[in-house]
């Protein structure tokens, strides 16, 4: 491991176009979500002897059921950001309004949207969880961030990525110069030194076809017709319209499902459903879909929420929600396609079944 480049000299060289000011910032703020994120991996990895399970006495700011986890995880990430020179504020899951940092707050170059901890169902289930980041300009350097501050594009964020706490801890990162991947070097970080991540990998490419996809398929009945149509095509196998057999996935963590499509392709699918049609899907824009886009996007994949590009959406609010279908850029292209097809015909024996998934009898 001694020839593995670490976090910090990786990221120079991925930004050695920048000017030194930039390489430095940038360098300090990834280090400082770094070391947050390695806390958290350590807390994660105690399991419930951390005490870090269970139900937490508090909701979000949506109203949502609080893990001890995602409310620590938050704390780390706060803790660590505000410590950093270079944070003006930040947005979590865990809050409802952006949070300023108390010293930096008027000369931080960055903003940043984060949500501390994904895939908290599956906490006490021992099953991969994950922390997701973005890192966005603060345009009026000098001045508070406002809420409006973070309203920007996904095309406009600056560095994106995600940590997975799985039997490894991974960080795969991007500064719009391709994909990185990191390991936690978890033997490291003796004598109150901060622990080491090693570039594992580089250059991420996700192959543009896949055999495999992944939904949440307890919600078909409630999926539009080209999300009903694509998954009936795929589940319909070597003998259907696609001619191939496919496999199915669902972990219900969206970094251990992106992070699959990073290592060998595939499509992840949460797609707009009909239960509330007010509600446009259950992923957030800023913190979820907008960095997990860009680094598909960066690593030769796509990301839409079924018609447009997620990087073009324009956020309304800080937890906005869109559906988001992503991965294999083939697969994306073709779903992409059946949205676009207002009368797509569905092959009707792919519905004579009561479900897309029960087999007519023989
Ligand atoms: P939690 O963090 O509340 O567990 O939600 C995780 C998530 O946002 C995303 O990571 C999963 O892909 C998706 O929700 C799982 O949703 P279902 O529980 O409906 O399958």
């Amino acid at each position: 491991m001694h020839d593995m480049l670490t976090l910090q000299e990786a990221l120079a060289r991925n930004l050695d176009d920048s000017a030194p000011e930039v390489v430095a910032s940038m360098v300090d703020t990834i280090s400082a979500i770094a070391n947050a994120c390695a806390r958290i991996s350590d807390l994660a990895g105690q399991g419930v002897l951390a005490g870090a399970h269970g139900l937490a006495d508090s909701a979000n700011s949506q109203g949502e059921a609080q893990k001890k986890l995602d409310v620590l995880s938050d704390e780390i990430m706060s803790h660590h950001l505000g410590h950093c020179q270079h944070v003006a504020g930040w947005a979590s899951e865990e809050h409802e309004h952006h949070q300023l940092s108390d010293r930096h707050v008027r000369q931080g170059r960055y903003l940043v949207v984060y949500d501390p901890l994904d895939g908290s169902s599956n906490i006490e289930a021992n099953i991969s969880i994950g922390t997701i980041f973005s890192i966005l300009p603060h345009e009026g350097r000098g001045r508070l961030p406002t809420e409006d501050s973070y309203r920007q594009t996904g095309h406009e964020q600056l560095a994106a990525g995600y940590v997975l706490y799985g039997p490894a801890t991974i960080m795969v990162l991007t500064c719009r110069r391709g994909v990185l991947m990191f390991t936690l070097d978890k033997r490291s970080g003796v004598n109150g030194e901060p622990m080491r991540w090693l570039l594992t990998q580089e250059n991420v490419q996700i192959p543009a076809q896949t055999k495999e996809f992944a939904i949440n398929a307890s919600n078909q009945r409630f999926w539009e017709k080209p999300v009903q149509r694509y998954i009936a095509e795929c589940t319909a196998g070597e003998n259907g319209p696609r001619m191939k057999d496919f496999n199915m996935r669902w972990v219900a963590s969206m970094v251990a499902e992106v992070h699959r499509i990073m290592t060998r392709g595939g499509v992840f699918m949460y797609p707009r459903d009909t239960r509330e049609p007010r509600k446009p899907g259950r992923l957030r824009l800023m913190y979820e879909a907008s960095p997990m886009a860009l680094l598909v996007e960066q690593a030769g994949g796509r990301a839409v929420n079924g018609t447009s590009e997620l990087l073009d959406l324009v956020p309304d609010t800080l937890h906005q929600r869109v559906p988001v279908i992503l991965g294999s850029r083939d697969e994306i292209d073709r779903i992409v396609s059946y949205h676009a097809d207002p009368h797509e015909n569905v092959s009707w024996q792919l519905f004579k079944t009561r479900s897309l998934f029960v087999q007519p009898q023989a």
